[in-house]
């Protein structure tokens, strides 16, 4: 399939996104009622392989994967209007010992990749005629989805309101042609699209995460919390990652110390030493997006009494939203995420993109397998 479904042009690609990034919620989580998580069992290894430059050893084993309903809790210390219902039910996934970079990909690294490679990303490259054969003319322009405050209070109940289509955004220029990286090195790279990514990630000798690789990392081998540092959003008054403070989507009051995208590891890492695994930008896994994947996971697995190993994803998207648009998986939030809107920093809810939509968001960050797999 092309860049998305839909002939209208690149501005169609903002919707598509936003729904991905719509997902609200509102209420707490601590005080739900009992848990159906189970301890995580971390694989015991005797000598710990030696990770790579910037990665980790993430030793693998078996967990218990996805989210309580944040708004059944009662309690206080997270909030949301959205039940998260694609985040259950919860299930035990083994995944294998892998390597994780500690950080998101930065601007510097990118650079690295581009100079290298002469790579274009999908935001820099203008949409074609065959692509969007019904689009108007001046919508077939190279740009990206850049994030707007509004002047004042709005429903949260439309992102268009604060989502726009800016020609000339891409990664060089996060907030549309006026805007640049420059003194921004360690700041994540956004503006990529799944492709992208991947490319990078080719390049590096590395890959994209699993989805369950990806949770299995973010919550460092603690099981059943609500964020990947424990149970409370802000523990002891702190600010443990770059969220959104403030009325959304007007002012960031940038309490945690940003307002706006952070560099990388300005926060606490989590215990396997990963840094921003919530908040600060969004991350691509390598799944596809289905609403209905962990039930379908959690059934087969049932059926077959064994936990299901090392899940791959669907071979197809799902978003009752948009059932046709090709989307991939996004994980941990991003600094827009609030407790009055989006609570997707909790380390178990999921997120998710049309493959060919970027945003000023939106990053990534890779894994490495411990041995290169037999050619
Ligand atoms: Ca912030
Ligand atoms: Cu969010």
């Amino acid at each position: 399939m092309g860049r998305q479904s839909e002939n209208k042009g690149r501005k169609a690609r903002l919707p598509e996104l936003l729904l991905a990034l719509s997902a609200l919620a509102f209420l707490p989580c601590q005080a739900m009622a009992e848990s159906a998580f189970q301890p995580t069992l971390t694989n015991q290894i005797e000598k710990q392989p030696k990770a790579p430059p910037g990665m980790v050893f993430i030793p693998g084993g078996e967990f218990s994967m996805g989210s309580l309903d944040p708004t059944s809790g009662g309690g206080t210390s997270c909030s949301g209007s959205d039940p998260m219902k694609d985040a259950r039910p919860l299930h035990r996934v083994y995944v294998s010992g892998f390597f994780m970079d500690k950080t998101e990909v930065t601007n510097e690294q990118f650079e690295k990749f581009v100079k290298a490679t002469g790579y274009k990303t999908v935001a820099e490259t203008k949409p074609s005629r065959e692509e969007f054969p019904n689009a108007p003319e001046e919508n077939l322009v190279a740009g990206s989805t850049v994030f707007t405050p509004t002047p004042g209070a709005v429903p949260l109940n439309n992102f268009l309101r604060w989502w726009r289509y800016e020609k000339g955004a891409d990664w060089r220029h996060p907030q549309g042609p006026k805007s640049s990286i420059k003194g921004r090195s360690r700041y994540p790279v956004v503006q990529i699209a799944y492709p992208d990514a991947e490319a990078y990630a080719k390049w590096a000798g590395k890959r994209l995460p699993t989805e369950a690789e990806w949770e299995f990392a973010a919550r460092g081998g603690l099981s059943g919390e609500t964020y990947a540092w424990g149970s409370e959003l802000n523990p002891q008054g702190r600010y443990m990652a770059n969220y959104w403070q403030g009325q959304f989507p007007v002012k960031d009051t940038g309490l945690d110390g940003f307002a706006g995208m952070a560099p990388v590891a300005k926060f606490p890492p989590n215990k396997y030493g990963l840094y921003d695994v919530a908040g600060n930008v969004w991350e691509w896994c390598s799944d596809w997006y289905r609403a209905d994947y962990y039930q379908k996971l959690a059934a087969a697995a049932e059926e077959k009494k064994e936990v299901v190993k090392n899940p791959q994803g669907p071979e197809q998207a799902w978003d009752p939203h948009e059932p046709r648009v090709a989307k991939r998986v996004h994980r941990g939030g991003s600094f827009l995420c609030s407790d009055q809107y989006c609570t997707r920093y909790m380390v178990g809810t999921r997120g998710k993109g049309e493959i060919n939509t970027a945003a000023d968001h939106l990053g990534f960050r890779c894994v490495k397998d411990l041995q290169e797999k037999a050619k």
